[in-house]
């Protein structure tokens, strides 16, 4: 069974149950006066295409029928003439201007950011995203949250299957939002398709886009640029709020990322043990390094290198290079800086972690105080 949707501009939609509500055969209609006014022009641009298709066609194959050889048609011979040039010349020109007008209109709206009530920094990286609250002092980085299980096949795979993340952009309806759109590493690219923003994200410049939406909603998208070997796998999630529960939700953020700083202070004093220390290594690995360095330690020869038995995490010697590595990445390498994107605790126990699994025992606990001196630039 098709259903049968009539849009505002008297359009007919079709969506198909039997493909599942998230396949249609159409484009969706969005949440912004943007992505309707992208919808329409879709549409518009589809029935003028249609309509060009049955003229021509159907003119086609009526002078096929009408003047075929068995009844003895003779071909008409108006080589060179002025008239019909300058007819399918001009037709197809007042066409082509026809649809320009309503998309260009779009396209200068879209492009217009100005009189924006709240900007946001979107950075993409292999494989996240990260964003910054200007004058708000929130910024998060947003990962996958689907498991490895599911994605292995061992477990069922959920309904927003590679579309879940572990902390969603979070934005008020009815304001206009611009987005600054930058990436660390290659080129990504920021795509919502119920907004119609889809900004690439280029090292080195910033590019702007904007929103307004007008529902509140969980709305879903992903990186639209080929970025690597988990292009798949870095999904945009963005939770869109009422102005009362948006602003409780920037408090509660506020809060508990003020929280989370003051306990790193107390951090620095305090010697942490080493089964602690592996237990949330090990998960920080998996959920952080495993992607590239695999879960075993062992790499992908020629593109990561293998962390167990091998290199500066089995040397006593290149503890403090060790650290410098994960802090601050190598420069124009897949290995980033993860000092900004961990905690203290986590880069601790994360190198911790690679010092000590996989048989590579050398026994010793790396702490936030070491990590943190390797921030200071010691
Ligand atoms: C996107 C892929 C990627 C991710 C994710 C990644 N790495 Fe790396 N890592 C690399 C590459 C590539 C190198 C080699 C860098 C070079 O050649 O300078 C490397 C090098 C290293 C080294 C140095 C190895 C040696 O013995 O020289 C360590 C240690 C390391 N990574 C730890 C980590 C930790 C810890 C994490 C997670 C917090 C992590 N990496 C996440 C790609 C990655
Ligand atoms: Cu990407």
């Amino acid at each position: 069974m098709v259903r049968k949707l009539i849009g505002s501009s008297g359009l007919i939609v079709f969506s198909s149950p039997l493909l599942g509500e998230t396949m249609q055969l159409n484009m969706t209609r969005g949440v912004t006066a943007i992505s309707q006014d992208v919808f329409g022009l879709h549409m518009t641009i589809l029935y003028i295409c249609i309509a060009i298709g049955v003229v021509v066609f159907g003119a086609m194959f009526w002078s096929i029928f009408h003047h075929r050889k068995s009844k003895g048609a003779v071909a008409a011979s108006f080589h060179e003439s002025t008239k019909v040039e300058i007819i399918w010349t001009l037709i197809p020109f007042i066409i082509l201007i026809a649809m320009a007008i309503p998309a260009t209109k779009t396209l200068l709206a879209m492009e217009d950011p100005s009189k924006s009530d709240l900007t946001i920094q979107v950075t993409g990286s292999q494989w996240k995203w990260h964003y910054r609250y200007f004058d708000q002092d929130v910024e998060f980085y947003s990962h996958l949250a689907t498991s490895a299980a599911q994605i292995d096949n061992q477990r069922p795979k959920r309904a927003n299957y590679l579309l879940e993340v572990d902390y969603p952009l979070v934005v008020p309806i009815n304001k206009k939002i611009r987005f600054l759109v930058t990436s660390q590493d290659v080129i990504h690219s920021w795509w919502v398709p119920a907004f119609a923003v889809k900004k690439d994200a280029n090292p080195g410049f910033i590019n702007e886009a904007w929103t307004r939406i007008d529902e509140p909603g969980i709305y879903r998208g992903q990186c639209a640029e080929l970025c690597g070997k988990d292009h798949g796998f870095m999904p945009i999630v963005v939770i869109a709020k009422t102005q009362p529960e948006y602003d409780q939700w920037l408090q509660q953020t506020q809060a508990s990322q003020r929280q989370a700083r003051e306990q790193e202070q107390r951090l620095l004093d305090m010697t942490m043990p080493m089964d602690e220390l592996m237990v949330l290594g090990e998960k920080t690995y998996n959920n952080r390094c495993a992607m590239c360095h695999q879960a075993n330690g062992e790499g992908i020869p020629g593109a990561f290198p293998a962390l167990a038995a091998e290199g500066v995490s089995i040397d006593p010697q290149q503890r403090i290079e060790h650290i410098k590595i994960v802090v601050h990445g190598s420069t124009g390498t897949a290995m980033q800086a993860f000092g900004p994107q961990l905690s203290l605790k986590e880069l601790a126990a994360v190198i911790t972690y690679e010092r000590n699994a996989w048989g590579n025992n050398t026994g010793e606990t790396v702490q936030a105080a070491d990590v943190q001196a390797i921030k200071n630039g010691l």
